[in-house]
Protein backbone atom coordinates (compact mmCIF):
# COMPACT_ATOMS: atom_id res chain seq x y z
CA UNK A 1 0.00 0.00 0.00
CA UNK A 2 2.77 2.16 0.83
CA UNK A 3 4.84 1.78 -2.03
CA UNK A 4 1.70 2.07 -4.46
CA UNK A 5 1.43 5.71 -2.62
CA UNK A 6 4.95 6.38 -3.07
CA UNK A 7 4.41 5.41 -6.66
CA UNK A 8 1.75 7.91 -7.03
CA UNK A 9 3.32 10.75 -5.48
CA UNK A 10 6.44 10.00 -7.63
CA UNK A 11 4.32 10.12 -10.71
CA UNK A 12 2.89 12.78 -9.41
CA UNK A 13 6.27 15.29 -9.16
CA UNK A 14 7.41 13.73 -12.26
CA UNK A 15 4.31 15.35 -13.80
CA UNK A 16 4.53 18.45 -12.51
CA UNK A 17 8.04 18.63 -13.17
CA UNK A 18 7.95 18.14 -16.72
CA UNK A 19 5.18 20.57 -17.18
CA UNK A 20 7.40 23.12 -15.22
CA UNK A 21 10.09 22.03 -17.80
CA UNK A 22 7.61 22.47 -20.51
CA UNK A 23 5.85 25.60 -19.46
CA UNK A 24 8.80 28.07 -19.84
CA UNK A 25 7.96 31.92 -19.07
CA UNK A 26 11.31 33.55 -19.90
CA UNK A 27 10.92 35.46 -22.89
CA UNK A 28 14.09 34.21 -25.57
CA UNK A 29 17.23 36.44 -25.24
CA UNK A 30 17.40 39.26 -27.66
CA UNK A 31 18.84 38.66 -30.72
CA UNK A 32 21.19 41.33 -31.49
CA UNK A 33 21.25 43.93 -32.91
CA UNK A 34 18.04 45.26 -31.78
CA UNK A 35 16.35 48.47 -31.91
CA UNK A 36 16.25 51.27 -29.30
CA UNK A 37 12.25 52.05 -27.84
CA UNK A 38 12.74 55.41 -29.63
CA UNK A 39 13.30 53.35 -33.23
CA UNK A 40 10.07 50.90 -32.22
CA UNK A 41 7.94 54.08 -31.54
CA UNK A 42 8.93 55.34 -34.97
CA UNK A 43 8.73 52.16 -36.70
CA UNK A 44 4.80 51.65 -35.38
CA UNK A 45 4.57 55.55 -37.07
CA UNK A 46 4.09 53.81 -40.40
CA UNK A 47 3.30 56.74 -42.59
CA UNK A 48 4.51 60.34 -42.12
CA UNK A 49 4.85 62.88 -44.81
CA UNK A 50 7.29 65.23 -45.76
CA UNK A 51 7.33 68.52 -46.75
CA UNK A 52 9.19 70.68 -49.49
CA UNK A 53 9.05 73.98 -48.77
CA UNK A 54 10.85 77.45 -49.34
CA UNK A 55 12.70 79.55 -52.38
CA UNK A 56 12.58 76.95 -54.69
CA UNK A 57 9.00 76.52 -54.61
CA UNK A 58 8.82 80.17 -55.66
CA UNK A 59 11.51 80.09 -58.11
CA UNK A 60 10.03 76.52 -60.15
CA UNK A 61 13.28 74.94 -58.97
CA UNK A 62 14.51 71.81 -57.35
CA UNK A 63 17.98 72.67 -55.94
CA UNK A 64 18.58 76.39 -55.49
CA UNK A 65 21.95 77.61 -56.19
CA UNK A 66 22.00 79.48 -52.82
CA UNK A 67 21.66 83.01 -54.41
CA UNK A 68 18.25 83.09 -54.38
CA UNK A 69 16.82 86.83 -52.89
CA UNK A 70 15.47 86.29 -49.24
CA UNK A 71 12.36 87.92 -50.83
CA UNK A 72 11.99 85.47 -52.72
CA UNK A 73 10.16 83.64 -50.54
CA UNK A 74 6.54 85.17 -50.37
CA UNK A 75 3.72 82.76 -50.00
CA UNK A 76 0.55 84.64 -50.37
CA UNK A 77 -1.98 82.33 -48.00
CA UNK A 78 0.58 80.11 -45.93
CA UNK A 79 -1.46 78.10 -43.41
CA UNK A 80 0.11 75.23 -41.71
CA UNK A 81 -3.35 74.16 -40.13
CA UNK A 82 -4.46 73.26 -43.73
CA UNK A 83 -1.48 70.95 -44.34
CA UNK A 84 -1.99 68.68 -40.90
CA UNK A 85 -5.83 68.43 -41.58
CA UNK A 86 -5.26 67.23 -44.52
CA UNK A 87 -2.23 64.95 -43.37
CA UNK A 88 -4.52 63.67 -40.70
CA UNK A 89 -7.33 62.57 -43.07
CA UNK A 90 -4.61 60.94 -45.02
CA UNK A 91 -3.56 58.90 -42.21
CA UNK A 92 0.04 60.55 -41.36
CA UNK A 93 1.49 60.15 -37.86
CA UNK A 94 3.97 62.86 -38.30
CA UNK A 95 5.56 65.49 -40.87
CA UNK A 96 9.01 66.39 -41.45
CA UNK A 97 9.60 70.23 -42.62
CA UNK A 98 12.53 71.30 -44.70
CA UNK A 99 13.95 73.62 -42.50
CA UNK A 100 16.69 74.49 -44.32
CA UNK A 101 17.21 72.84 -47.78
CA UNK A 102 20.58 72.93 -50.05
CA UNK A 103 20.03 76.44 -50.86
CA UNK A 104 20.60 77.71 -47.57
CA UNK A 105 17.46 79.32 -46.99
CA UNK A 106 15.90 78.87 -43.09
CA UNK A 107 12.00 79.15 -42.80
CA UNK A 108 13.04 79.81 -39.16
CA UNK A 109 14.17 83.37 -38.14
CA UNK A 110 17.38 81.72 -37.12
CA UNK A 111 20.43 83.94 -35.40
CA UNK A 112 23.03 82.67 -37.35
CA UNK A 113 22.19 84.28 -40.52
CA UNK A 114 20.07 86.98 -42.35
CA UNK A 115 19.23 84.45 -44.99
CA UNK A 116 15.79 83.55 -43.72
CA UNK A 117 12.20 84.08 -43.30
CA UNK A 118 12.99 87.33 -41.45
CA UNK A 119 14.41 88.60 -44.59
CA UNK A 120 11.55 88.50 -46.34
CA UNK A 121 8.08 90.07 -47.03
CA UNK A 122 6.19 87.16 -45.49
CA UNK A 123 4.52 88.41 -42.41
CA UNK A 124 6.71 91.56 -42.69
CA UNK A 125 9.58 88.90 -41.72
CA UNK A 126 7.81 88.19 -38.80
CA UNK A 127 7.10 85.01 -39.39
CA UNK A 128 8.10 81.08 -38.34
CA UNK A 129 7.29 78.41 -40.44
CA UNK A 130 9.13 76.00 -38.06
CA UNK A 131 6.64 77.65 -35.12
CA UNK A 132 3.64 77.40 -36.94
CA UNK A 133 3.85 73.22 -38.03
CA UNK A 134 4.73 73.10 -34.52
CA UNK A 135 1.76 74.58 -33.26
CA UNK A 136 -0.41 72.87 -35.86
CA UNK A 137 1.43 69.19 -35.41
CA UNK A 138 0.30 69.97 -31.69
CA UNK A 139 -2.87 70.85 -32.11
CA UNK A 140 -3.73 68.18 -34.44
CA UNK A 141 -2.17 65.76 -32.68
CA UNK A 142 0.69 64.63 -34.50
CA UNK A 143 4.52 64.74 -34.30
CA UNK A 144 6.90 67.01 -36.16
CA UNK A 145 10.73 65.99 -37.60
CA UNK A 146 12.72 68.43 -39.12
CA UNK A 147 15.39 68.65 -41.96
CA UNK A 148 18.37 70.65 -42.09
CA UNK A 149 20.88 70.16 -45.36
CA UNK A 150 24.29 69.46 -44.45
CA UNK A 151 24.95 70.73 -47.71
CA UNK A 152 24.21 75.01 -47.93
CA UNK A 153 25.14 76.73 -51.61
CA UNK A 154 24.73 80.01 -49.63
CA UNK A 155 27.07 80.24 -46.98
CA UNK A 156 30.62 81.86 -47.83
CA UNK A 157 32.23 79.80 -44.98
CA UNK A 158 30.69 76.44 -46.29
CA UNK A 159 33.50 73.78 -46.76
CA UNK A 160 35.72 75.02 -43.53
CA UNK A 161 35.81 74.63 -39.90
CA UNK A 162 33.58 77.34 -39.36
CA UNK A 163 30.08 76.04 -41.77
CA UNK A 164 30.49 73.08 -39.37
CA UNK A 165 30.04 75.54 -36.05
CA UNK A 166 27.61 77.01 -37.75
CA UNK A 167 25.47 74.14 -38.92
CA UNK A 168 25.55 73.20 -35.48
CA UNK A 169 24.23 75.96 -34.16
CA UNK A 170 21.41 76.03 -36.47
CA UNK A 171 20.44 72.46 -35.07
CA UNK A 172 20.85 73.61 -31.90
CA UNK A 173 17.73 76.24 -32.42
CA UNK A 174 15.91 73.63 -34.27
CA UNK A 175 16.21 70.82 -31.28
CA UNK A 176 15.40 73.51 -28.55
CA UNK A 177 12.62 76.47 -29.92
CA UNK A 178 9.80 74.12 -31.24
CA UNK A 179 9.23 71.08 -28.66
CA UNK A 180 9.63 68.16 -29.28
CA UNK A 181 10.87 66.63 -32.33
CA UNK A 182 10.57 62.77 -33.69
CA UNK A 183 13.42 63.05 -36.06
CA UNK A 184 15.92 64.91 -37.77
CA UNK A 185 17.14 64.19 -41.42
CA UNK A 186 20.72 64.19 -42.62
CA UNK A 187 20.45 64.58 -46.10
CA UNK A 188 23.54 62.80 -47.75
CA UNK A 189 23.27 64.89 -51.26
CA UNK A 190 26.37 67.44 -51.88
CA UNK A 191 26.58 68.65 -55.39
CA UNK A 192 29.78 70.58 -54.71
CA UNK A 193 29.47 73.87 -56.54
CA UNK A 194 27.24 76.84 -55.54
CA UNK A 195 26.76 80.50 -54.39
CA UNK A 196 28.96 80.60 -51.25
CA UNK A 197 28.57 84.34 -50.76
CA UNK A 198 29.22 85.12 -54.35
CA UNK A 199 32.26 82.67 -54.81
CA UNK A 200 30.10 81.08 -56.99
CA UNK A 201 33.16 77.65 -57.32
CA UNK A 202 32.53 74.35 -56.74
CA UNK A 203 33.14 73.03 -53.13
CA UNK A 204 34.11 69.40 -52.40
CA UNK A 205 34.20 67.84 -48.83
CA UNK A 206 35.05 64.74 -47.56
CA UNK A 207 31.34 63.10 -46.78
CA UNK A 208 32.40 60.53 -44.43
CA UNK A 209 34.59 63.44 -41.95
CA UNK A 210 33.94 66.68 -42.99
CA UNK A 211 30.50 67.70 -40.99
CA UNK A 212 31.65 65.14 -38.06
CA UNK A 213 28.34 63.47 -37.74
CA UNK A 214 29.17 62.01 -34.49
CA UNK A 215 28.99 65.38 -32.70
CA UNK A 216 25.96 66.29 -34.79
CA UNK A 217 24.22 63.40 -33.21
CA UNK A 218 25.11 63.63 -29.59
CA UNK A 219 23.40 67.32 -30.04
CA UNK A 220 20.30 65.73 -31.03
CA UNK A 221 20.90 62.88 -28.80
CA UNK A 222 21.42 65.19 -25.76
CA UNK A 223 18.37 67.91 -26.69
CA UNK A 224 15.68 65.52 -28.13
CA UNK A 225 16.65 62.01 -26.89
CA UNK A 226 12.76 60.59 -27.89
CA UNK A 227 14.21 61.37 -31.63
CA UNK A 228 15.21 58.98 -34.33
CA UNK A 229 18.43 60.38 -36.73
CA UNK A 230 17.71 59.69 -40.38
CA UNK A 231 20.62 59.41 -42.61
CA UNK A 232 22.07 56.70 -45.35
CA UNK A 233 23.15 54.83 -42.83
CA UNK A 234 21.07 55.90 -39.52
CA UNK A 235 21.90 56.01 -36.64
CA UNK A 236 17.97 56.02 -36.10
CA UNK A 237 16.61 54.34 -39.55
CA UNK A 238 18.21 54.61 -42.51
CA UNK A 239 17.61 55.69 -46.48
CA UNK A 240 16.17 52.65 -48.45
CA UNK A 241 18.64 53.65 -51.66
CA UNK A 242 15.75 55.03 -53.80
CA UNK A 243 13.46 57.78 -54.06
CA UNK A 244 10.48 55.68 -55.15
CA UNK A 245 9.48 54.82 -52.08
CA UNK A 246 9.62 51.28 -51.66
CA UNK A 247 12.19 48.73 -49.96
CA UNK A 248 13.00 44.90 -51.36
CA UNK A 249 11.02 41.92 -50.39
CA UNK A 250 13.85 41.03 -48.49
CA UNK A 251 14.56 43.86 -45.72
CA UNK A 252 17.07 43.92 -42.92
CA UNK A 253 16.92 46.31 -40.18
CA UNK A 254 20.10 46.08 -40.30
CA UNK A 255 23.30 48.27 -41.41
CA UNK A 256 27.31 47.27 -41.23
CA UNK A 257 27.36 50.12 -38.93
CA UNK A 258 31.67 50.94 -39.96
CA UNK A 259 30.38 50.71 -43.53
CA UNK A 260 27.58 53.47 -44.41
CA UNK A 261 27.99 56.89 -44.06
CA UNK A 262 25.92 59.64 -45.82
CA UNK A 263 26.84 60.10 -48.98
CA UNK A 264 27.32 55.61 -48.98
CA UNK A 265 27.84 54.88 -52.21
CA UNK A 266 26.76 51.27 -52.60
CA UNK A 267 23.01 52.98 -51.88
CA UNK A 268 21.56 50.23 -53.74
CA UNK A 269 22.17 47.55 -50.71
CA UNK A 270 20.15 49.83 -48.45
CA UNK A 271 16.83 48.55 -50.15
CA UNK A 272 17.66 45.04 -48.43
CA UNK A 273 19.85 46.03 -45.53
CA UNK A 274 22.92 44.30 -44.71
CA UNK A 275 21.57 40.59 -43.02
CA UNK A 276 25.26 40.77 -41.66
CA UNK A 277 24.89 44.05 -40.24
CA UNK A 278 25.89 45.04 -36.38
CA UNK A 279 23.21 48.08 -36.16
CA UNK A 280 19.38 47.84 -35.55
CA UNK A 281 18.65 50.83 -38.84
CA UNK A 282 15.33 50.07 -40.31
CA UNK A 283 14.22 51.49 -43.69
CA UNK A 284 12.51 54.67 -44.27
CA UNK A 285 10.90 55.04 -47.69
CA UNK A 286 10.84 58.19 -49.54
CA UNK A 287 9.15 59.66 -52.30
CA UNK A 288 7.27 62.29 -53.40
CA UNK A 289 3.25 62.39 -54.35
CA UNK A 290 4.17 64.48 -57.71
CA UNK A 291 7.60 63.93 -59.73
CA UNK A 292 9.55 66.96 -57.89
CA UNK A 293 10.17 67.12 -53.99
CA UNK A 294 9.25 70.89 -54.63
CA UNK A 295 6.08 72.28 -56.19
CA UNK A 296 6.10 73.01 -60.08
CA UNK A 297 2.67 73.73 -61.46
CA UNK A 298 3.78 71.73 -64.83
CA UNK A 299 3.42 68.60 -62.26
CA UNK A 300 -0.22 69.61 -61.26
CA UNK A 301 -1.58 66.57 -63.68
CA UNK A 302 1.39 63.94 -62.46
CA UNK A 303 0.35 63.63 -58.86
CA UNK A 304 0.93 59.78 -58.52
CA UNK A 305 -2.43 58.02 -58.29
CA UNK A 306 -4.31 55.79 -55.33
CA UNK A 307 -3.30 52.74 -56.81
CA UNK A 308 0.29 53.84 -57.45
CA UNK A 309 0.55 55.21 -53.79
CA UNK A 310 -1.39 51.50 -52.46
CA UNK A 311 1.15 49.84 -54.71
CA UNK A 312 3.96 51.87 -52.63
CA UNK A 313 2.17 51.42 -49.06
CA UNK A 314 2.18 47.86 -49.40
CA UNK A 315 5.98 47.93 -50.72
CA UNK A 316 7.26 50.34 -47.71
CA UNK A 317 5.54 49.47 -44.79
CA UNK A 318 4.43 45.66 -45.76
CA UNK A 319 8.43 45.22 -46.64
CA UNK A 320 9.61 46.27 -43.05
CA UNK A 321 9.95 50.11 -43.58
CA UNK A 322 8.08 53.35 -42.99
CA UNK A 323 6.91 55.52 -45.65
CA UNK A 324 8.05 59.08 -45.82
CA UNK A 325 5.17 60.84 -48.76
CA UNK A 326 6.30 63.86 -49.86
CA UNK A 327 3.83 66.95 -50.29
CA UNK A 328 5.12 69.85 -52.26
CA UNK A 329 3.40 72.75 -50.65
CA UNK A 330 2.54 75.40 -53.39
CA UNK A 331 2.98 79.21 -53.36
CA UNK A 332 -0.18 79.85 -51.92
CA UNK A 333 1.47 78.20 -49.10
CA UNK A 334 -0.68 75.16 -49.26
CA UNK A 335 -1.29 71.28 -49.77
CA UNK A 336 -2.54 71.99 -53.44
CA UNK A 337 -6.30 70.31 -53.49
CA UNK A 338 -5.32 67.50 -56.18
CA UNK A 339 -2.54 66.44 -53.89
CA UNK A 340 -4.92 66.44 -50.62
CA UNK A 341 -7.95 64.45 -52.51
CA UNK A 342 -5.33 61.46 -53.81
CA UNK A 343 -3.34 61.09 -50.15
CA UNK A 344 -7.25 60.80 -48.41
CA UNK A 345 -8.56 58.71 -50.62
CA UNK A 346 -5.66 56.94 -50.91
CA UNK A 347 -5.72 56.23 -46.78
CA UNK A 348 -9.46 55.49 -47.21
CA UNK A 349 -8.56 52.96 -49.63
CA UNK A 350 -5.86 51.54 -47.30
CA UNK A 351 -8.63 51.23 -44.44
CA UNK A 352 -10.98 49.86 -46.45
CA UNK A 353 -8.48 47.11 -47.74
CA UNK A 354 -7.15 45.93 -44.50
CA UNK A 355 -10.47 46.74 -42.58
CA UNK A 356 -11.74 43.25 -42.30
CA UNK A 357 -9.54 40.84 -40.53
CA UNK A 358 -10.61 37.18 -41.80
CA UNK A 359 -8.73 35.49 -39.47
CA UNK A 360 -9.63 37.21 -36.41
CA UNK A 361 -11.70 35.23 -34.57
CA UNK A 362 -9.65 32.06 -35.92
CA UNK A 363 -7.59 29.34 -33.83
CA UNK A 364 -3.82 29.24 -34.13
CA UNK A 365 -1.48 26.62 -32.80
CA UNK A 366 2.19 26.04 -33.64
CA UNK A 367 4.77 23.03 -34.12
CA UNK A 368 6.35 23.94 -30.89
CA UNK A 369 5.94 26.64 -28.01
CA UNK A 370 8.04 27.67 -25.45
CA UNK A 371 5.48 28.19 -22.71
CA UNK A 372 1.88 29.44 -21.94
CA UNK A 373 2.98 32.59 -22.18
CA UNK A 374 3.97 32.55 -26.02
CA UNK A 375 0.73 30.95 -26.61
CA UNK A 376 0.07 30.64 -30.59
CA UNK A 377 -3.10 32.39 -29.95
CA UNK A 378 -1.42 35.49 -28.84
CA UNK A 379 -0.59 36.04 -32.80
CA UNK A 380 -4.17 36.72 -32.98
CA UNK A 381 -5.39 38.47 -29.98
CA UNK A 382 -4.67 42.09 -31.48
CA UNK A 383 -2.19 42.97 -28.85
CA UNK A 384 0.82 44.37 -30.32
CA UNK A 385 2.83 43.43 -26.32
CA UNK A 386 2.02 39.75 -26.71
CA UNK A 387 3.69 37.03 -29.02
CA UNK A 388 4.13 33.24 -29.85
CA UNK A 389 7.63 31.78 -29.19
CA UNK A 390 8.46 28.73 -29.36
CA UNK A 391 11.94 26.61 -27.48
CA UNK A 392 14.97 28.79 -28.08
CA UNK A 393 16.66 25.74 -30.33
CA UNK A 394 13.57 26.06 -32.73
CA UNK A 395 14.13 27.66 -35.63
CA UNK A 396 12.14 26.12 -38.39
CA UNK A 397 8.90 24.72 -37.20
CA UNK A 398 5.02 25.73 -38.45
CA UNK A 399 2.09 27.91 -37.41
CA UNK A 400 -1.42 26.69 -38.32
CA UNK A 401 -4.45 28.42 -38.52
CA UNK A 402 -7.85 27.38 -38.44
CA UNK A 403 -11.02 29.35 -39.15
CA UNK A 404 -14.41 28.19 -38.39
CA UNK A 405 -15.74 28.46 -41.93
CA UNK A 406 -13.84 28.66 -45.29
CA UNK A 407 -12.47 31.80 -46.12
CA UNK A 408 -10.60 33.22 -49.17
CA UNK A 409 -7.86 35.21 -48.69
CA UNK A 410 -5.57 37.07 -51.07
CA UNK A 411 -2.72 39.41 -48.41
CA UNK A 412 -1.57 37.99 -44.93
CA UNK A 413 0.03 40.52 -42.63
CA UNK A 414 2.58 38.78 -40.27
CA UNK A 415 4.79 40.68 -37.58
CA UNK A 416 7.83 39.85 -35.70
CA UNK A 417 8.05 41.21 -31.95
CA UNK A 418 11.01 43.13 -33.32
CA UNK A 419 12.05 43.87 -29.71
CA UNK A 420 13.59 40.95 -29.68
CA UNK A 421 15.31 41.42 -33.08
CA UNK A 422 14.41 40.49 -36.49
CA UNK A 423 14.99 36.93 -37.33
CA UNK A 424 12.82 34.99 -39.48
CA UNK A 425 15.11 34.36 -42.60
CA UNK A 426 12.49 32.54 -44.44
CA UNK A 427 9.36 31.52 -44.66
CA UNK A 428 6.62 29.83 -46.80
CA UNK A 429 2.23 30.38 -47.25
CA UNK A 430 -0.08 27.92 -47.72
CA UNK A 431 -3.78 27.22 -47.12
CA UNK A 432 -5.30 23.18 -47.17
CA UNK A 433 -6.77 22.26 -50.63
CA UNK A 434 -9.86 20.51 -50.43
CA UNK A 435 -7.97 16.80 -50.87
CA UNK A 436 -6.21 17.57 -47.73
CA UNK A 437 -3.07 18.38 -48.63
CA UNK A 438 -0.92 21.45 -48.54
CA UNK A 439 -0.28 23.82 -51.22
CA UNK A 440 1.63 27.10 -51.09
CA UNK A 441 -0.08 30.29 -51.82
CA UNK A 442 0.81 31.82 -55.11
CA UNK A 443 2.72 35.26 -55.28
CA UNK A 444 5.22 37.02 -56.82
CA UNK A 445 7.92 38.12 -54.73
CA UNK A 446 10.14 36.29 -52.36
CA UNK A 447 9.01 35.33 -48.96
CA UNK A 448 11.99 35.43 -46.75
CA UNK A 449 12.11 38.52 -44.24
CA UNK A 450 9.15 39.63 -41.97
CA UNK A 451 10.61 42.48 -39.63
CA UNK A 452 8.19 45.33 -37.98
CA UNK A 453 5.94 43.88 -40.73
CA UNK A 454 5.22 41.79 -43.98
CA UNK A 455 2.44 42.08 -45.94
CA UNK A 456 2.27 39.70 -48.57
CA UNK A 457 -0.33 39.41 -51.23
CA UNK A 458 -1.18 36.29 -53.22
CA UNK A 459 -3.53 34.77 -55.95
CA UNK A 460 -6.62 34.11 -54.04
CA UNK A 461 -7.08 30.47 -51.82
CA UNK A 462 -10.28 29.78 -50.33
CA UNK A 463 -9.57 27.67 -47.45
CA UNK A 464 -10.28 27.30 -43.86
CA UNK A 465 -6.88 25.81 -42.78
CA UNK A 466 -3.97 28.00 -43.16
CA UNK A 467 -0.19 27.25 -42.43
CA UNK A 468 3.44 29.46 -42.24
CA UNK A 469 5.54 27.37 -42.50
CA UNK A 470 8.89 29.35 -40.97
CA UNK A 471 11.58 27.81 -43.09
CA UNK A 472 14.89 29.46 -41.20
CA UNK A 473 15.26 31.92 -38.46
CA UNK A 474 18.52 33.56 -36.91
CA UNK A 475 16.98 32.46 -33.63
CA UNK A 476 13.67 30.96 -32.72
CA UNK A 477 10.88 32.93 -34.27
CA UNK A 478 9.17 35.49 -32.21
CA UNK A 479 5.68 36.09 -34.03
CA UNK A 480 3.06 39.06 -32.76
CA UNK A 481 0.46 39.33 -35.31
CA UNK A 482 -1.08 37.33 -38.35
CA UNK A 483 -4.02 38.70 -40.20
CA UNK A 484 -5.57 38.18 -43.19
CA UNK A 485 -7.48 40.12 -46.02
CA UNK A 486 -9.16 39.81 -49.08
CA UNK A 487 -8.34 42.98 -51.11
CA UNK A 488 -10.83 43.62 -54.06
C1 LIG B 1 17.77 64.60 -51.61
C2 LIG B 1 17.79 66.09 -51.94
O1 LIG B 1 18.87 66.40 -52.79
C3 LIG B 1 16.47 66.40 -52.60
O2 LIG B 1 16.37 67.71 -53.02
C4 LIG B 1 15.37 66.07 -51.60
O3 LIG B 1 15.44 66.96 -50.50
C5 LIG B 1 15.47 64.63 -51.14
C6 LIG B 1 14.47 64.25 -50.10
O4 LIG B 1 16.76 64.36 -50.66
O5 LIG B 1 18.98 64.14 -51.17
Amino acid sequence: MLNHRRMWAWALAMLIGLSAIADNDQAPAPCLPVPSAQQVAWQRMETYAFIHFGPNTFLDQEWGYGDAPADAFNPTRLDCNQWVETLVKAGMKGVILTCKHHDGYCLWPSKWTDYSVASSPWRDGKGDVVRDLAEACKRHGIKMGVYLSPWDRHQASYGTPEYVNYYYRQLQELMTQYGEVFEVWFDGANGGDGWYGGACEKREIDRSTYYDYPKAWSIVNHLQPGAVIFSDGGPGCRWVGNEKGYANATNWAFVRSQEVYPGYPRYEELQSGHADGDAWCASECDTSIRPGWFYHEKEDNQVKTVDELTSLYYRSVGHNGTLLLNFPVNRDGLIHPIDSAIAVQWHERIVHELGNNLLASAKFSAGDTRGNRFAPQLMGDGDWDTYWAPNDDVTSTEIVIKTKKDVTLNCIILQEYIPLGQRVKAFVIESKTCCGKWAPVICDEETTTIGYKRIVRFAERTASEWRIRIIDSRACPCINNIEGYYVD
